[in-house]
């Protein structure tokens, strides 16, 4: 149970493979095979905490749900930490720089993907985890284009977690000195408090979204290393002060890298990928 946005966990969630509709596999850490009563008791806690929060009449319900809340969401994310430092380590040895794309739904990160890959395919050897709550289409459009791709289905959930991306990695035949692309779950809440075990955590904003989301939305652009504005061909149909956004982004997170593209025109796509290019050949 995540109480961070109330969206059930890992146990949840379903990896699928375009083309292979015989193959479903459901994601569980197996403490629900070991500690059935514990974690019954997780769940019949959580359901208290919600009743307890949104109960304003009952003033020590509500005080009490508060204080147990935070130790559940402790709880979650301590988990999901530890599990995606040993992502991180096993990334690490075997040389594969992991990105984890996160935005609004329809910002661009698939068209993204579709972009770049076969620009970075003649260097590095990609593979690709596709988060979505349901349906395979993005893995699908990725697998159109001959990459090694699988998609995480994480019905209710909002997120991806570490757990999630450790299944997938295993079912995924990864290979050394490669990129992984990681498209989390279209939101811009909930998986910027889930590390996945990424090197880098790139957030993608459109124009079409308003020059305020930074100022909205400030523990994703806080979290992110880079932020990529995309769709700048819509620039002269929409109001969208680009300098005003920047602003406001690096006035959460004054480290970040910022960059301006089109996905469908390719426009600023060349600068991003050098730098892209000189992270991996550091790595
Ligand atoms: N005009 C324009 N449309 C874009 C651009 N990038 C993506 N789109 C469109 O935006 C919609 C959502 O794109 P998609 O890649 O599925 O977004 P995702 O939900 O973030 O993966 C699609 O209709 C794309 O064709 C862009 O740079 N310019
Ligand atoms: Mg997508």
């Amino acid at each position: 149970m995540c109480d961070t946005c109330g969206c059930s966990d890992g146990s949840g969630a379903v990896l699928r493979k375009p083309g292979e509709s015989d193959y479903h596999l459901h994601v569980s850490d197996g403490t629900h095979e070991h500690t059935p009563s514990h974690t019954g008791e997780e769940h019949h806690s959580s359901a208290n905490v919600q009743e307890g929060s949104h109960n304003h009449g009952h003033g020590h319900h509500h005080h009490e749900g508060s204080s147990r809340k935070i130790v559940l969401e402790q709880d979650v994310l301590q988990k999901n930490n530890l599990l995606a430092e040993r992502n991180r380590g096993y990334f690490e040895a075997r040389h594969i720089f992991a990105l984890n794309f996160l935005s609004s739904p329809g910002s661009g990160k698939t068209t993204l993907l579709e972009k770049i890959i076969p620009l970075l395919q003649q260097r590095i050897p990609v593979a690709v985890i596709e988060g979505d709550q349901q349906t395979t289409n993005d893995a699908d459009r990725i697998h159109a284009l001959g990459v090694p791709v699988i998609q995480i289905n994480t019905g209710s959930g909002c997120h991806l977690d570490a757990l999630m991306v450790n299944r997938a990695v295993k079912e995924l035949d990864l290979q050394d000195n490669s990129l992984l692309c990681i498209e989390n779950v279209g939101n811009l809440v909930c998986p910027a408090l889930f590390d996945l075990g990424e090197a880098l955590k790139v957030v993608i904003i459109s124009v079409t979204e308003g020059d305020d989301k930074p100022m909205k939305y400030p523990t994703m652009f806080h979290e992110a290393d880079l932020c990529i504005l995309n769709k700048i061909d819509l620039l002269p149909y929409v109001e969208f002060d680009v300098a005003k956004c920047r602003e406001n982004a690096m006035r959460v997170n004054h480290h970040l890298e910022w960059f301006e593209v089109s996905a469908k025109t390719g426009e600023g796509l060349a600068v991003w990928l050098e730098w892209l290019k000189k992270r991996l050949l550091h790595h």
